[in-house]
């Protein structure tokens, strides 16, 4: 399987369409690049020129809000680089330094590559329900019974498992705004929208497909930014869907209990001191890891997001290693 070339070629035809409008071989055209035959995709040369002509694109935009002294990410998401391969840890070592999101800059880029390293596995995380390439529920194919009716049980969305709004609040823009978070009518803002201006770390934070998983939309904005608990009883509110969201907490089902707190993991390692994990639930993630190992799927979809992202998830990548380890062991010897 190799989808990432077509949908590279995608988001760039997306990213550059305006500004293709007379590429000349060999030199650059008036927005400063050039198509690339070889490649596909468009190159940008000269990021004056192209911002000029594209003064909406991801990249100028975030060339704009970037602090002085941040360094712009100017990194098109036509380029990621591949990922290297962790060293094996060796025994009695501390696990290595996990490394975060570096290089995808905006929510809306990684929706995208979500959506590609989904592809093949068009199933929502909560419930299990099929979608198909339009993000429309299949809500047959897995028994879900919408409780409002409104437009977002048919849909599905990126849901942020470590909600954005859980990390949001440990930055000072979020909490407290930013002197650059000043509307056209000269009014201050903070939140999400001021984090997302101000602060780059905020941007690759809320990016990090690890962290992203389809969902449909109607449990993801029901969900709000709960966290995870075991909730006693098992009421159904969705028909077959086994969720259960009540008192401001959310148990998913047990055979994402594990993913889930994989998750929680990489994103508390990659970006430490963000109050990811509280104590209690810490508890709660190391049993529901022991409960629900890595399987197939949780294994290729993150090596799908380390070729999108540039960076391994150490947390999931040793539980797969270890898998096929045992596997390994677990066949019969024959002298
Ligand atoms: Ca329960
Ligand atoms: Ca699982």
């Amino acid at each position: 399987m190799n989808i990432r070339p077509l949908l590279l070629v995608l988001v760039t035809a997306i990213a550059i369409a305006p500004a293709i409008a007379s590429a000349h071989g060999g030199g650059l055209d008036k927005c400063g690049g050039h198509e690339d035959r070889g490649g596909g995709g468009y190159h940008v040369h000269d990021w004056a020129l192209f911002c000029g002509c594209n003064p909406k694109a991801e990249e100028c935009i975030l060339k704009q809000t970037l602090k002085p002294g941040e360094s712009a990410d100017t990194t098109t998401p036509t380029t990621p680089t591949k990922p290297t391969k962790p060293a094996p840890p060796s025994p009695g070592t501390s696990p290595p330094q996990q490394s975060g999101n570096t290089q995808i800059a905006s929510f809306n880029t990684a929706k995208k590559f979500a959506f590609a390293v989904h592809d093949e596995h068009r199933i929502t995380l909560y419930c299990g329900c099929r979608y198909d390439g339009d993000l429309v529920v299949d809500h047959t194919s897995c028994g879900y019974q919408s409780k409002s009716g409104s437009h977002r049980a048919t849909k599905v969305e990126w849901e942020h498992v470590v909600p954005a709004d859980a990390f949001g609040q440990s930055f000072k823009e979020w909490r407290d705004g930013d002197p650059t978070c000043v509307n056209r009518k000269g009014e201050s803002f903070k939140g999400r929208n001021c984090a997302r201006k101000a602060s780059s770390l905020f941007r690759l934070m809320e990016a990090d497909i690890y962290n992203l998983y389809p969902a449909i939309g109607e449990i993801n904005n029901l969900r709000s930014n709960y966290s995870m608990a075991d909730l006693p009883g098992e009421p159904r509110e969705f028909g077959q869907c086994d969720v259960e969201i009540h008192d401001g907490k959310f148990e998913p089902r047990p055979e994402i209990r594990g993913d889930i707190a994989r998750t929680y993991f990489y994103m508390d390692a990659a970006y430490p001191g963000r109050g990811i994990i509280s104590r209690k639930n810490r508890s709660l993630f190391e049993a529901w890891d022991r409960h629900d190992p890595v399987d197939t799927w949780e294994c290729e979809r993150a090596a799908l997001v380390a070729e999108f992202q540039g960076n391994v998830n150490t947390i999931v990548a040793t539980a797969c290693e270890n898998r096929v380890k045992g596997a390994v062991s677990r066949e019969p010897h024959h002298d």
